[in-house]
Protein backbone atom coordinates (compact mmCIF):
# COMPACT_ATOMS: atom_id res chain seq x y z
CA UNK A 1 0.00 0.00 0.00
CA UNK A 2 1.17 3.86 -0.59
CA UNK A 3 -0.09 7.24 -0.07
CA UNK A 4 -0.85 8.71 -3.16
CA UNK A 5 0.28 12.36 -2.96
CA UNK A 6 -1.61 13.77 -5.81
CA UNK A 7 0.90 13.46 -8.57
CA UNK A 8 -1.07 12.16 -11.65
CA UNK A 9 2.29 11.51 -13.78
CA UNK A 10 1.48 9.02 -16.47
CA UNK A 11 -2.22 8.40 -15.80
CA UNK A 12 -2.72 9.93 -18.98
CA UNK A 13 -5.08 13.15 -19.98
CA UNK A 14 -8.02 11.51 -19.35
CA UNK A 15 -7.81 10.77 -15.59
CA UNK A 16 -6.26 14.51 -15.43
CA UNK A 17 -9.47 15.35 -17.27
CA UNK A 18 -11.50 14.18 -15.06
CA UNK A 19 -10.16 16.21 -11.92
CA UNK A 20 -8.88 12.84 -10.37
CA UNK A 21 -5.98 14.15 -8.90
CA UNK A 22 -7.45 15.95 -6.09
CA UNK A 23 -10.12 13.05 -5.79
CA UNK A 24 -7.10 10.59 -4.96
CA UNK A 25 -4.70 13.46 -3.29
CA UNK A 26 -5.25 11.55 0.19
CA UNK A 27 -6.67 7.60 -0.35
CA UNK A 28 -5.01 4.53 0.46
CA UNK A 29 -3.84 2.87 -3.15
CA UNK A 30 -2.62 -0.45 -3.65
CA UNK A 31 -0.21 -0.69 -6.40
CA UNK A 32 -0.02 -2.90 -9.44
CA UNK A 33 3.23 -3.18 -11.28
CA UNK A 34 2.51 -3.74 -15.19
CA UNK A 35 5.50 -5.15 -17.10
CA UNK A 36 5.62 -4.24 -20.15
CA UNK A 37 8.60 -4.14 -22.98
CA UNK A 38 7.54 -1.33 -25.53
CA UNK A 39 8.53 2.04 -24.21
CA UNK A 40 6.28 5.05 -24.03
CA UNK A 41 4.64 6.53 -27.33
CA UNK A 42 3.99 2.97 -28.16
CA UNK A 43 -0.12 2.19 -29.11
CA UNK A 44 0.02 -0.45 -26.51
CA UNK A 45 1.34 1.62 -23.61
CA UNK A 46 -0.95 4.26 -24.12
CA UNK A 47 -4.02 1.79 -24.03
CA UNK A 48 -2.27 0.78 -21.15
CA UNK A 49 -1.81 4.21 -19.56
CA UNK A 50 -5.88 4.70 -20.33
CA UNK A 51 -6.00 1.47 -18.18
CA UNK A 52 -4.61 2.74 -15.42
CA UNK A 53 -6.38 6.06 -15.36
CA UNK A 54 -10.04 4.39 -15.91
CA UNK A 55 -9.09 2.01 -12.94
CA UNK A 56 -8.06 4.39 -10.61
CA UNK A 57 -11.00 6.09 -11.49
CA UNK A 58 -13.49 3.10 -11.38
CA UNK A 59 -11.86 2.48 -8.11
CA UNK A 60 -11.95 5.61 -6.37
CA UNK A 61 -7.99 5.47 -6.03
CA UNK A 62 -8.33 2.31 -4.62
CA UNK A 63 -6.12 0.22 -7.29
CA UNK A 64 -2.90 2.23 -8.86
CA UNK A 65 -1.18 0.89 -12.02
CA UNK A 66 2.71 1.27 -12.54
CA UNK A 67 3.32 0.73 -15.59
CA UNK A 68 7.33 -0.69 -16.09
CA UNK A 69 7.43 -0.45 -19.57
CA UNK A 70 11.08 -0.74 -21.72
CA UNK A 71 11.23 -4.25 -20.17
CA UNK A 72 12.16 -2.38 -16.58
CA UNK A 73 11.00 -5.84 -15.36
CA UNK A 74 12.96 -8.05 -17.87
CA UNK A 75 11.94 -9.40 -21.76
CA UNK A 76 8.36 -10.98 -22.20
CA UNK A 77 9.33 -14.47 -21.42
CA UNK A 78 10.32 -13.41 -18.10
CA UNK A 79 6.86 -11.41 -17.65
CA UNK A 80 5.04 -14.86 -19.25
CA UNK A 81 6.91 -16.65 -16.27
CA UNK A 82 6.52 -14.14 -13.54
CA UNK A 83 2.24 -13.96 -14.23
CA UNK A 84 2.15 -17.08 -13.61
CA UNK A 85 3.97 -17.43 -10.49
CA UNK A 86 2.29 -14.39 -9.23
CA UNK A 87 5.70 -12.06 -9.07
CA UNK A 88 4.26 -9.31 -11.45
CA UNK A 89 0.48 -8.41 -10.74
CA UNK A 90 -0.16 -7.10 -14.78
CA UNK A 91 1.39 -7.89 -18.05
CA UNK A 92 1.20 -7.74 -21.58
CA UNK A 93 2.44 -9.73 -24.00
CA UNK A 94 2.22 -11.24 -27.44
CA UNK A 95 0.47 -14.58 -28.02
CA UNK A 96 3.13 -15.49 -29.79
CA UNK A 97 5.29 -15.96 -27.06
CA UNK A 98 3.22 -18.46 -25.24
CA UNK A 99 3.12 -20.83 -27.52
CA UNK A 100 5.59 -23.38 -25.78
CA UNK A 101 2.50 -23.36 -22.76
CA UNK A 102 -0.64 -22.90 -24.82
CA UNK A 103 -1.86 -24.75 -27.73
CA UNK A 104 -4.35 -22.43 -29.16
CA UNK A 105 -1.83 -19.84 -28.92
CA UNK A 106 0.33 -22.30 -31.47
CA UNK A 107 -2.62 -22.38 -33.44
CA UNK A 108 -3.08 -18.79 -33.74
CA UNK A 109 0.57 -18.05 -34.67
CA UNK A 110 -0.09 -20.33 -37.97
CA UNK A 111 0.94 -18.22 -41.23
CA UNK A 112 -1.43 -16.60 -43.50
CA UNK A 113 -4.47 -18.09 -40.52
CA UNK A 114 -5.93 -14.55 -40.97
CA UNK A 115 -7.38 -12.57 -44.11
CA UNK A 116 -7.38 -9.24 -41.92
CA UNK A 117 -7.63 -7.75 -38.09
CA UNK A 118 -11.25 -7.92 -38.57
CA UNK A 119 -11.31 -11.60 -39.37
CA UNK A 120 -9.07 -11.90 -36.44
CA UNK A 121 -11.32 -10.06 -33.94
CA UNK A 122 -14.34 -12.21 -35.16
CA UNK A 123 -12.10 -15.29 -34.60
CA UNK A 124 -11.40 -13.88 -30.94
CA UNK A 125 -14.70 -13.12 -30.25
CA UNK A 126 -16.05 -16.61 -30.75
CA UNK A 127 -15.61 -20.34 -29.41
CA UNK A 128 -11.88 -20.05 -30.20
CA UNK A 129 -11.38 -17.17 -27.42
CA UNK A 130 -12.74 -19.01 -25.24
CA UNK A 131 -10.16 -21.85 -25.93
CA UNK A 132 -7.77 -19.23 -26.06
CA UNK A 133 -8.66 -17.95 -21.96
CA UNK A 134 -9.59 -21.15 -20.89
CA UNK A 135 -5.60 -22.82 -21.78
CA UNK A 136 -4.29 -19.45 -20.46
CA UNK A 137 -6.28 -19.61 -17.24
CA UNK A 138 -5.25 -23.18 -16.01
CA UNK A 139 -1.49 -21.45 -16.29
CA UNK A 140 -2.57 -19.05 -12.99
CA UNK A 141 -3.10 -15.67 -15.05
CA UNK A 142 -6.34 -14.11 -15.48
CA UNK A 143 -7.32 -12.80 -19.20
CA UNK A 144 -8.33 -9.12 -18.75
CA UNK A 145 -8.04 -8.13 -22.26
CA UNK A 146 -6.93 -8.51 -25.96
CA UNK A 147 -5.40 -6.16 -27.84
CA UNK A 148 -4.61 -5.43 -31.46
CA UNK A 149 -1.35 -6.37 -32.63
CA UNK A 150 -2.21 -5.66 -36.95
CA UNK A 151 -0.60 -7.95 -39.10
CA UNK A 152 3.27 -8.47 -39.10
CA UNK A 153 5.52 -8.40 -42.08
CA UNK A 154 9.05 -9.35 -43.11
CA UNK A 155 12.11 -6.24 -43.35
CA UNK A 156 15.63 -6.84 -43.88
CA UNK A 157 18.87 -4.80 -44.21
CA UNK A 158 20.27 -5.40 -47.43
CA UNK A 159 17.36 -6.35 -50.54
CA UNK A 160 13.76 -6.59 -50.28
CA UNK A 161 11.74 -9.66 -49.51
CA UNK A 162 9.78 -10.42 -52.63
CA UNK A 163 9.55 -14.42 -53.07
CA UNK A 164 10.44 -17.23 -51.35
CA UNK A 165 13.75 -17.91 -52.77
CA UNK A 166 14.75 -14.48 -51.09
CA UNK A 167 14.95 -16.60 -47.82
CA UNK A 168 17.71 -18.30 -48.85
CA UNK A 169 20.75 -17.78 -47.07
CA UNK A 170 19.14 -14.74 -44.74
CA UNK A 171 18.89 -14.72 -40.85
CA UNK A 172 15.99 -13.59 -39.32
CA UNK A 173 15.04 -12.60 -36.16
CA UNK A 174 12.02 -14.65 -34.44
CA UNK A 175 10.44 -14.51 -31.06
CA UNK A 176 11.02 -17.64 -29.08
CA UNK A 177 8.68 -19.70 -30.57
CA UNK A 178 8.75 -23.00 -33.03
CA UNK A 179 6.14 -22.44 -35.10
CA UNK A 180 7.94 -18.84 -35.85
CA UNK A 181 11.50 -21.00 -36.06
CA UNK A 182 10.17 -23.57 -38.39
CA UNK A 183 8.06 -21.10 -40.69
CA UNK A 184 11.38 -19.06 -41.49
CA UNK A 185 13.33 -22.94 -41.88
CA UNK A 186 10.40 -23.86 -44.42
CA UNK A 187 11.53 -20.50 -46.04
CA UNK A 188 14.82 -21.23 -46.42
CA UNK A 189 16.00 -18.59 -44.37
CA UNK A 190 17.69 -19.72 -41.08
CA UNK A 191 15.97 -18.56 -37.96
CA UNK A 192 17.38 -16.50 -34.97
CA UNK A 193 16.29 -16.31 -31.48
CA UNK A 194 16.69 -12.57 -30.19
CA UNK A 195 14.84 -11.03 -27.62
CA UNK A 196 13.05 -7.99 -28.49
CA UNK A 197 15.11 -5.35 -26.33
CA UNK A 198 17.89 -6.77 -28.19
CA UNK A 199 17.20 -6.61 -31.89
CA UNK A 200 18.97 -3.44 -32.72
CA UNK A 201 22.18 -4.72 -31.17
CA UNK A 202 22.11 -7.92 -33.51
CA UNK A 203 21.62 -6.09 -36.06
CA UNK A 204 24.33 -3.63 -35.56
CA UNK A 205 26.45 -6.12 -35.40
CA UNK A 206 25.73 -8.02 -38.16
CA UNK A 207 23.88 -11.01 -36.39
CA UNK A 208 20.84 -10.96 -38.75
CA UNK A 209 19.85 -9.89 -41.72
CA UNK A 210 15.96 -9.45 -41.13
CA UNK A 211 13.31 -9.61 -38.75
CA UNK A 212 9.33 -9.19 -38.79
CA UNK A 213 6.75 -7.36 -36.78
CA UNK A 214 3.84 -4.98 -37.36
CA UNK A 215 4.55 -1.56 -38.99
CA UNK A 216 3.70 0.46 -35.11
CA UNK A 217 6.52 -1.72 -33.40
CA UNK A 218 8.91 -1.79 -36.70
CA UNK A 219 9.39 2.08 -36.19
CA UNK A 220 8.79 2.45 -32.44
CA UNK A 221 12.04 0.03 -31.50
CA UNK A 222 13.68 1.74 -34.44
CA UNK A 223 14.08 -1.31 -36.67
CA UNK A 224 13.69 0.49 -39.34
CA UNK A 225 16.84 2.32 -39.43
CA UNK A 226 18.57 -1.00 -39.49
CA UNK A 227 16.15 -2.88 -41.89
CA UNK A 228 14.99 -0.45 -44.55
CA UNK A 229 13.04 -2.82 -46.52
CA UNK A 230 9.64 -3.67 -45.15
CA UNK A 231 7.99 -6.03 -47.59
CA UNK A 232 3.55 -5.82 -46.15
CA UNK A 233 3.36 -9.72 -46.65
CA UNK A 234 1.03 -9.83 -43.63
CA UNK A 235 2.22 -13.40 -42.56
CA UNK A 236 0.66 -13.55 -38.94
CA UNK A 237 -2.01 -11.40 -36.96
CA UNK A 238 -1.42 -12.54 -33.78
CA UNK A 239 -2.88 -10.43 -30.91
CA UNK A 240 -1.58 -8.63 -27.45
CA UNK A 241 -3.00 -10.03 -24.24
CA UNK A 242 -2.98 -8.29 -20.96
CA UNK A 243 -3.11 -10.60 -17.98
CA UNK A 244 -3.49 -10.38 -14.48
CA UNK A 245 -1.46 -12.70 -11.64
CA UNK A 246 -4.16 -15.03 -10.03
CA UNK A 247 -2.22 -14.07 -7.08
CA UNK A 248 -3.08 -10.82 -7.02
CA UNK A 249 -6.30 -11.19 -8.67
CA UNK A 250 -7.16 -12.95 -5.51
CA UNK A 251 -6.41 -10.36 -3.02
CA UNK A 252 -9.05 -8.05 -4.57
CA UNK A 253 -12.54 -7.70 -3.63
CA UNK A 254 -15.39 -8.29 -6.49
CA UNK A 255 -15.64 -4.59 -6.93
CA UNK A 256 -12.23 -4.13 -7.46
CA UNK A 257 -11.99 -7.40 -10.04
CA UNK A 258 -14.99 -5.73 -11.68
CA UNK A 259 -13.38 -2.35 -12.60
CA UNK A 260 -10.35 -4.05 -13.71
CA UNK A 261 -12.49 -5.99 -16.09
CA UNK A 262 -14.32 -3.01 -17.34
CA UNK A 263 -11.07 -0.72 -17.29
CA UNK A 264 -9.39 -3.59 -19.42
CA UNK A 265 -12.47 -3.99 -21.92
CA UNK A 266 -12.79 0.06 -22.43
CA UNK A 267 -8.61 0.35 -22.88
CA UNK A 268 -9.35 -2.89 -25.95
CA UNK A 269 -11.98 -0.74 -27.42
CA UNK A 270 -9.66 2.45 -27.40
CA UNK A 271 -6.77 0.90 -28.73
CA UNK A 272 -8.93 -0.91 -31.38
CA UNK A 273 -9.79 2.63 -32.67
CA UNK A 274 -6.38 4.06 -32.71
CA UNK A 275 -5.11 1.06 -34.38
CA UNK A 276 -5.52 2.14 -37.91
CA UNK A 277 -4.24 5.89 -37.21
CA UNK A 278 -0.67 4.37 -35.35
CA UNK A 279 0.04 2.14 -38.20
CA UNK A 280 -0.56 4.77 -41.10
CA UNK A 281 1.51 7.36 -38.67
CA UNK A 282 4.14 4.38 -38.16
CA UNK A 283 4.41 3.96 -42.20
CA UNK A 284 4.46 7.75 -42.67
CA UNK A 285 7.44 7.91 -40.31
CA UNK A 286 8.87 4.85 -41.87
CA UNK A 287 8.63 6.26 -45.39
CA UNK A 288 10.15 9.73 -44.14
CA UNK A 289 13.19 8.03 -42.21
CA UNK A 290 14.00 6.22 -45.86
CA UNK A 291 11.95 2.61 -45.24
CA UNK A 292 11.33 1.23 -49.12
CA UNK A 293 7.80 -0.45 -48.30
CA UNK A 294 6.56 -2.73 -50.98
CA UNK A 295 3.06 -3.37 -50.79
CA UNK A 296 1.51 -6.66 -50.77
CA UNK A 297 0.48 -6.96 -54.27
CA UNK A 298 4.33 -6.22 -54.93
CA UNK A 299 5.86 -9.57 -53.01
CA UNK A 300 4.57 -12.21 -54.64
CA UNK A 301 2.54 -14.01 -52.23
CA UNK A 302 1.79 -17.26 -53.54
CA UNK A 303 5.50 -18.12 -53.15
CA UNK A 304 6.11 -17.49 -50.12
CA UNK A 305 2.76 -18.61 -49.03
CA UNK A 306 2.92 -22.38 -50.78
CA UNK A 307 6.43 -22.84 -48.42
CA UNK A 308 4.60 -21.26 -44.97
CA UNK A 309 1.81 -23.49 -44.92
CA UNK A 310 3.41 -26.04 -44.80
CA UNK A 311 3.74 -25.85 -40.78
CA UNK A 312 0.49 -26.31 -40.36
CA UNK A 313 0.98 -30.03 -40.49
CA UNK A 314 3.56 -30.06 -37.90
CA UNK A 315 1.43 -28.02 -35.54
CA UNK A 316 -1.84 -29.18 -36.09
CA UNK A 317 -1.41 -32.55 -34.69
CA UNK A 318 -5.30 -34.30 -34.17
CA UNK A 319 -9.09 -33.98 -35.70
CA UNK A 320 -10.11 -31.21 -33.15
CA UNK A 321 -7.10 -29.07 -34.11
CA UNK A 322 -7.85 -29.61 -38.06
CA UNK A 323 -11.81 -28.64 -37.07
CA UNK A 324 -10.83 -25.46 -35.43
CA UNK A 325 -8.06 -24.04 -38.51
CA UNK A 326 -10.93 -25.17 -40.99
CA UNK A 327 -13.56 -23.56 -39.53
CA UNK A 328 -11.01 -20.45 -38.88
CA UNK A 329 -10.13 -20.76 -42.72
CA UNK A 330 -13.58 -20.81 -43.98
CA UNK A 331 -15.18 -18.12 -41.75
CA UNK A 332 -16.15 -14.65 -42.52
C1 LIG B 1 5.62 -6.74 -30.82
C2 LIG B 1 4.74 -7.20 -29.70
C3 LIG B 1 5.59 -7.64 -28.54
C4 LIG B 1 6.61 -8.67 -28.97
C5 LIG B 1 7.39 -8.17 -30.13
C6 LIG B 1 8.40 -9.21 -30.62
O1 LIG B 1 4.84 -6.35 -31.91
O2 LIG B 1 3.90 -6.16 -29.27
O3 LIG B 1 4.77 -8.13 -27.54
O4 LIG B 1 5.97 -9.87 -29.29
O5 LIG B 1 6.52 -7.78 -31.19
O6 LIG B 1 8.48 -9.42 -31.82
O7 LIG B 1 9.11 -9.78 -29.79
Amino acid sequence: MRQITGSCRGWGKFALGLGLASLLASVDAKDLALAEIHPPGHIIVKAEELFASRLAELTRGELAVNIKHSAQLGNEEKSWESVRNGSVDVVRINLGGMVKDIQSARLLSLPYLFRSREHMWRVLGGDFGKRVKAEVEKTGAVVLAYYDSGARSFYTTHKPIQKRSDFNGLRIRVQDSPVYKDLISELGGTPVVVSYEKVNEAFSKGEIDGAENNLPSYVSSGHHQYARYYSMDEHSSVPEILLMSKKSWDTLTAEQQKAVTTAAAESSAYMKKLWAESEAQALAKARKEGAVILEKHQVYLSGIETYAVKVYSKYVTNSEDLGVILDILRSE
